[in-house]
C-alpha cells in the first residue's frame, strides 16, 4: 500500500468518478445498450465522488491492481481510505495492457461486498446443538486439523479432497496444490476449471500442446475475422467485446453462432442461430466446406500439422442435409461462414462456454482447433484460438499453479516419474502417481465413500455444481467439511469450521488472465476484521499438521513457483510489477515472455499440431414429449456467479434483482404465459420457480435460466452424472425441461416448492 501524493490528483479522481458516472448513464459502449443508466443510482455515484472529493488524497491509499472479477484481467488503481474502496481508475494505458482505459461496471462500481455486514470476519466452529458460533482461530485451525486429520489416519489421505479457488492469486493455489499432496496425501484436488474450461484445455493440450489461449488481446484488432460462439462477450467479457466491436466497426468480419441472439450479433456480419448442443456437427461442416473446395492452407497443414487425412474423412458424414436437421443452421450459411474464414488473412476463433459444458465439450474444441489449424491461422499475427477464461484467476490459480488432480504447476504431469520425483523431493514427501478424482467426479465418489472430508476454497459448491440437489446430499453427509470463504455462503452453511479469507484488495500477489498475462494484485485495504490472506491460513495449518512452511511474503512462494515450473522459469513478482505484466511461456530471466504461441513450433513431441478426427455427438439428454424444451444457462452482465460480491452491490441489484426465465412469444402462447408470471421449470432433477421473460431472444425449442440466483438455483434443474469422457465438464449448456404457468402466485412460491428435487 502506498499514500496519494498528488495534490491535483485530488482533483482528478473526483472528476474521473463524474465522468464515470456520464459514462455510464450515457456512454453504454461496453455494457449492454439501454440498460446501464439503470445500473447505478446517481445518489451512490454521487457519494463516491463526494467522499473523495472530502478527503486529502495523502490520506489515502492507492494501488495499481488487476480485477477480481473476470480473467479479461482489467489493471486499475484502487482508492481507498482504509475503510472502504473508493473509486477505481485506469491507470496510465501502457500500464493497462488489456482494457487501456476502459473498465466495466463491475471492475468500476463492485465493491460493497468488502465492506458487506455480513462479511467473515472471525472463524466460525459448530457448537453442541448445531449450530454456528464464533471462535478463535486457534481454535478453529485446530479443528480443522483434527478433523482432516482423522480422516487421514483412518482412511488414508486419499479420502480427503481439496476444492481450489480460481479468485485466489497464483501463489496462494500453488500452496493449495502443496497442501493438498504434502499434508494431507491426496491427489484430489481441483478447482472451477472442471465447469468451465477443462474441456478446452483437454482438446487445444492434445491438438497443439497447451492448453491456452494462442494469441494476446491485441490479435483481436489484428484479425480480419472473427468467430464467436458460446461467449456473449459484451455480458461476461465486456472489455474484450469492447476491443472486438472497434475492429468490425473497422471493416472486420464477425460471424456469431449462438443459440440466443445475444447483443454481439446486433454487430456480427453473420449471425446464425443454432440448436444447443451440436457444436462439433457445424463446425466440422464448415471445415469439410473448406476441405471439399480446396480453400484450405495447404502449406501449412502439409508443413505443420499431422492427421489431416483422417480429419478431412471424418467431416465427410456432416452433409448439408444432417447440419440443417440437427442444428438448424441453413446450407447457405455454413457456405458463406466457411468462405469468410478461408478469405481472410488472419481469423482469430473466440469461443466461451456454449462450445464447452457439454458432455462433448472436449470433441468440440477439438473440431474447432482443427478448423483454425486447416485454415493456416495460428502462430501469426491477428491469428489463433482464443478461449475467453472465467473467473479473474483460473487460467493461473485453476490451472498453471497445479491444483489439478493430474497436473503439477505448469502442467507437469504427476504420473511422469521423473517429474514426480522432483516435486516429491522439493515438497519432501511420497507422491502418488494415480490422478485423483475431478471436482464432479469428488461428489459422484462421496456417494461411495471414497471421499469423507473436503475442504473447500473460494468456491460456492452448493449452487455451481451440475445437479445441486445431489451436492447438497453429498456435503450434509461429508464426515468433515471445511469452507474458507469471505462469507457464509450457500456452502459454508454444510461447514463443520468456516474459516474468514479476505479478497483481492486486502493481500498481495498475482493473478493471469486469459491472454496468459501474469500481473500484479496489491493490498491497498487491511484484512477486514479477523480475516486472513489465503495463503497465510494454509501456511498456519500446514504447520499445524506437522510441516514447517516459513513464508513471508507471496513473492517468497513465486520463487519457489519460478524454481518448479519451466513456463514460470522467468517470472517473479519483481519482474512482473516492473514490467506491468508477462506473458507464459516465460522460460528464464532472459526470455521476454511470449506473445503468440505457435509462431515456430506446436508443444507437441514432434512439432506439429495434431489434428483430431471428431465424429457426431450429441447431448446426453434430449427433449422428449415429457420433457419438450432445451434448457441452456448463462450470464448477465451485471451479476457474477452464484451472487456472493454482486448481490452485496446496491446499484447492480437495483437493476438484475432477481432471476428469469427466456421463453420464446410462441411457447408463451401455447402455454398461456406472459411476461412477469412465474413459471414453473421442471427437469429429472428438479424444479424452479422464476418469472418469464417472453423474447424471441431464444428460438421456439430453448429456454435459458440465469445461474446468479439462490432462491431458484437453476442447478436444481442440471445433470451431476453427464459428464464430458475427457475432462469432466458436466452439460450446464443442455438439459431437457418441461415448463408450465405456477398456479400459486408469488407470495406462495414456499422456499419447499423452489428448494426440493423434482418429480423423478
Ligand atoms: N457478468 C459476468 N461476467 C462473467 C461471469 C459472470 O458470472 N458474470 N463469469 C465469468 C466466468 S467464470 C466465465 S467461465 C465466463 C463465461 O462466459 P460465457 O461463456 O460467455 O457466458 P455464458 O452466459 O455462460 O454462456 C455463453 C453463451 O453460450 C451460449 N450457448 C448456450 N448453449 C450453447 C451451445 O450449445 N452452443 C453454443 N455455441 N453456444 C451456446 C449462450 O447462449 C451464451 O450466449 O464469464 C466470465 N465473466
Ligand atoms: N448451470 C450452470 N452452472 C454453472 C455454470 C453455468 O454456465 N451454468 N458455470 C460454471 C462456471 S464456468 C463457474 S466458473 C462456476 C462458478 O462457481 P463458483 O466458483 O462456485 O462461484 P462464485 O460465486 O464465483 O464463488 C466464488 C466464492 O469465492 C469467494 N471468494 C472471493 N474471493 C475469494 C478469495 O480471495 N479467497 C477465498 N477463500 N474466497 C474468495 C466468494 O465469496 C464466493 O463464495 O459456476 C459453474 N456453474
Ligand atoms: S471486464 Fe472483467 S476484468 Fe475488466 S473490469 Fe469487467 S469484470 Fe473486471
Ligand atoms: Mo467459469
Amino acid at each position: 500500500m502506498k499514500g496519494g501524493n498528488d495534490g491535483d490528483d485530488l482533483d482528478g479522481v473526483a472528476g474521473y468518478m463524474q465522468q464515470a458516472k456520464q459514462e455510464a448513464l450515457q456512454n453504454v459502449e461496453h455494457v449492454a445498450e439501454g440498460v446501464a443508466a439503470e445500473t447505478l443510482s446517481e445518489g451512490n455515484l454521487f457519494e463516491i465522488a463526494q467522499s473523495i472529493g472530502d478527503k486529502r488524497l495523502k490520506d489515502l491509499n492507492v494501488a495499481d491492481t488487476t480485477c477480481g472479477y473476470c480473467a479479461v484481467g482489467c489493471r486499475f488503481d484502487l482508492y481507498s481510505d482504509g475503510e472502504e474502496i473508493l473509486a477505481a481508475r485506469p491507470t496510465e494505458e501502457e500500464d493497462a495492457p488489456v482494457n487501456g482505459i476502459s473498465t466495466c461496471v463491475k471492475g468500476k462500481f463492485g465493491y460493497d461486498f468488502i465492506n458487506s455486514d455480513d462479511r467473515l470476519t472471525a472463524p466460525l466452529v459448530r457448537d453442541e446443538t448445531g449450530e454456528f458460533r464464533e471462535a478463535t482461530w486457534d481454535e478453529a485451525l485446530t479443528r480443522v486439523a483434527e478433523g482432516l486429520g482423522q480422516i487421514k489416519e483412518q482412511h488414508g489421505g486419499e479420502a480427503l479432497s481439496v476444492i481450489a479457488s480460481s479468485k485466489a492469486t497464483n501463489e496462494e493455489n500453488y500452496l493449495m496444490g502443496k497442501f493438498a499432496r504434502q499434508v494431507l496425501g491426496t491427489n484430489s484436488i481441483d478447482n472451477c476449471n472442471r465447469l468451465c474450461h477443462s474441456s478446452t484445455v483437454a482438446g487445444l493440450a492434445k491438438t497443439y500442446g497447451y492448453g491456452a489461449a494462442s494469441i494476446s488481446t491485441d490479435d483481436f484488432e489484428l484479425a480480419d475475422c472473427i468467430l464467436l460462439t458460446g461467449s456473449n462477450t459484451t455480458e461476461a467479457h465486456p472489455v474484450l467485446a469492447t476491443r472486438i466491436k472497434q475492429n468490425v466497426r473497422d471493416g472486420a468480419d464477425l460471424l456469431v453462432f449462438d443459440p440466443r441472439e445475444i447483443q454481439i450479433a446486433e454487430y456480427a456480419t453473420q449471425y446464425s442461430q443454432i440448436n444447443p448442443g451440436y457444436d462439433a456437427v457445424w463446425i466440422n461442416a464448415i471445415t469439410r466446406h473448406i476441405l471439399n473446395n480446396d480453400l484450405h492452407d495447404e502449406e501449412f497443414v502439409e508443413e505443420r500439422t499431422t492427421g489431416f487425412e483422417e480429419i478431412k474423412e471424418s467431416v465427410q458424414e456432416f452433409t448439408p442435409d444432417v447440419v440443417e436437421d440437427v442444428t438448424g443452421i441453413p446450407h447457405a450459411e455454413i457456405v458463406s461462414a466457411a468462405e469468410t474464414i478461408a478469405e481472410a488473412d488472419r481469423c482469430v476463433f473466440g469461443w466461451t462456454l456454449g462450445l464447452t459444458e457439454h458432455s462433448h465439450g472436449t470433441e468440440n474444441v477439438m473440431a474447432m482447433a482443427n478448423l483454425a489449424a486447416v485454415t493456416g491461422n495460428l502462430g501469426k499475427p491477428g491469428a489463433g484460438v482464443s478461449p475467453f477464461r472465467g473467473q479473474n484467476n483460473v487460467q493461473g490459480g485453476g490451472g498453471d499453479m497445479g491444483p489439478l488432480p493430474d497436473n503439477f504447476p505448469g502442467y507437469q504431469d504427476i504420473a511422469d516419474d521423473e517429474i514426480r520425483a522432483k516435486f516429491e523431493d522439493a515438497w519432501d514427501c511420497e507422491i502418488s502417481p494415480e490422478y485423483g478424482y475431478y471436482t464432479t467426479q469428488m461428489f459422484l465418489a462421496a456417494d461411495e465413500d471414497d471421499i469423507r472430508g473436503m475442504y473447500i476454497i473460494g468456491e460456492n459448491s452448493a449452487l455451481s455444481e451440475p445437479g445441486v440437489n445431489h451436492a447438497e446430499a453429498v456435503l450434509e453427509d461429508l464426515e468433515f467439511l471445511v469452507v474458507q470463504d469471505l462469507f457464509v455462503n450457500e456452502t459454508a452453511q454444510y461447514a463443520d469450521v468456516v474459516l474468514p479469507a479476505c479478497s483481492f484488495v486486502e493481500k498481495t500477489g498475482t493473478f493471469t488472465n486469459t491472454d496468459r498475462t501474469v500481473q500484479m494484485v496489491k493490498q491497498v485495504m487491511e484484512p477486514k476484521g479477523g480475516s486472513r490472506p489465503d495463503w497465510k491460513i494454509l501456511q498456519d495449518l500446514a504447520n499445524r499438521m506437522g510441516r514447517e512452511w516459513d513464508y513471508s511474503s507471496t513473492a517468497e512462494i513465486m520463487r519457489e513457483v519460478k524454481s518448479l515450473t519451466p513456463i514460470y522459469g522467468g517470472i517473479s513478482q519483481e519482474r512482473v510489477d516492473r514490467e506491468g505484466g508477462v506473458q507464459w511461456p516465460c522460460w528464464d530471466d532472459d526470455h521476454p515472455g511470449t506473445v503468440r504461441l505457435y509462431e515456430d513450433e506446436f508443444n507437441t513431441d514432434d512439432g506439429k499440431a495434431h489434428l483430431q478426427a471428431v465424429g457426431y455427438s450429441e447431448p446426453a439428454e434430449l427433449p422428449d414429449e415429457e420433457y419438450p424444451f432445451t434448457l441452456t444457462t448463462g450470464r448477465v452482465l451485471y451479476q457474477y456467479h452464484t451472487g456472493t460480491m454482486t448481490h452485496r452491490e446496491e446499484g447492480i441489484m437495483q437493476y438484475t434483482p432477481s432471476d428469469f426465465i427466456e421463453i420464446h412469444p410462441e411457447t408463451a402462447v401455447n402455454h398461456g404465459i406472459e411476461s412477469g408470471d412465474l413459471v414453473r421449470v421442471t427437469s429429472r432433477r428438479g424444479e424452479v420457480v422464476v418469472p418469464a421473460q417472453v423474447t424471441d431472444r431464444v428460438g421456439p425449442k430453448n429456454v435459458f435460466i440465469p445461474i446468479h440466483f439462490a432462491e431458484s438455483a437453476v442447478n436444481r434443474l442440471t445433470d451431476e452424472e453427464h459428464l464430458d469422457p475427457t475432462a469432466a465438464t458436466p452439460e450446464f449448456k443442455v438439459s431437457a425441461v418441461r415448463v408450465t404457468p405456477y398456479e400459486g402466485g408469488a407470495e406462495s412460491v414456499s422456499t419447499a416448492d423452489v428448494a426440493t428435487g423434482g418429480d423423478d
